[in-house]
């Protein structure tokens, strides 16, 4: 018997899978693994690249599952340090930043598994074998379950589970919203995922960009609703506005202002 896949649009209303994925993808896991981390050369990235296809190609574009991405996520698995996770909502330019000098902390873009999907669309054209590269699911206006989105929430889950010591959140205190939101994905898979017994204790560090917005902050509102939900799960948290050494990165391109000098 024949397999049906229910019919697809056209065009989704998202952007196409990015132009030469295949080789973006295997270039960046054999740059992290044979020359940035070194200690995982004996990863496999033909066959890390070949899990990340399988997990979506010949499948209906709106109902791939986190269970798709194991394969993938077993392969790429990796142990990292405790007291050194980072994460982040509504921050992705300060906090990268901030990891290229902080090299010893990470934030999911610089663990091989999101290392290798930052920044790039991907979707299956499930006629075929192939990719499209015309348009993919957008997550509002199409679905949710798509597979760059189900993808991100696999792999924020998976960095969340492996958390261990006193973890870090960088958060955006210049939105014009909260700086904490319970639909971002740190406020409804990292925050949820986190063990308590392993995570003690959550970090956060409320940025305001410089000469920018002062709309939120440790005092606001939206960090006491952090509060709160991570007292349930019985992890504390603390809070610091404009942590210092994230700052500093910030006084890069204003050091004229008057955050910036050495005195304040
Ligand atoms: N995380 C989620 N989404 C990620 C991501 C990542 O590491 N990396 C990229 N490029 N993306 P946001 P958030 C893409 O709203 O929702 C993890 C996805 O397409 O500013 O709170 C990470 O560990 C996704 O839709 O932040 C971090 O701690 C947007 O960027 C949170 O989750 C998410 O951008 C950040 O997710």
């Amino acid at each position: 018997s024949q397999r049906q896949q229910p019919p697809e649009p056209l065009h989704w209303q998202g952007a196409g899978t990015t132009d030469s994925i295949s080789e973006i993808v295997l270039g960046r896991c054999f740059t992290y693994t044979r020359v940035k981390r070194p200690e995982l050369r004996d990863k496999n990235c033909p066959a890390i690249w070949n899990a990340f296809k399988a997990a979506f190609l010949f499948k209906d574009q709106c109902n791939i599952t986190e269970e798709d991405y194991q394969p993938l996520q077993y392969l790429a698995n990796q142990t990292l340090p405790c007291n050194k996770f980072l994460y982040w909502s509504k921050a992705y330019t300060l906090v990268h930043q901030y990891t290229k000098v902080q090299q010893e902390m990470f934030t999911l873009e610089d663990t091989l598994l999101g290392y290798m999907a930052d920044g790039l669309d991907w979707c299956g054209d499930p006629g075929t074998s192939e990719m499209n590269h015309k348009s993919c699911p957008h997550w509002r206006k199409d679905c949710g379950n798509n597979p760059k989105s189900v993808f991100w929430k696999m792999a924020s889950k998976w960095f969340a589970d492996a958390a261990c010591g006193v973890v870090h959140v960088m958060l955006n205190g210049s939105l014009g919203k909260p700086a904490f939101q319970q639909t971002s994905t740190f406020g409804s898979v990292e925050v949820h995922n986190l063990h308590p017994d392993r995570v003690p204790l959550l970090e956060a560090w409320v940025m305001h960009d410089i000469g920018g917005n002062f709309s939120d902050s440790c005092s606001g509102s939206s960090i006491n609703e952090l509060r709160s939900l991570l007292n349930k799960r019985k992890i504390h948290l603390m809070c610091q506005d404009d942590y210092k050494p994230v700052r500093l990165v910030q006084c890069v391109s204003h050091s004229e202002h008057s955050s910036c000098s050495l005195t304040k």
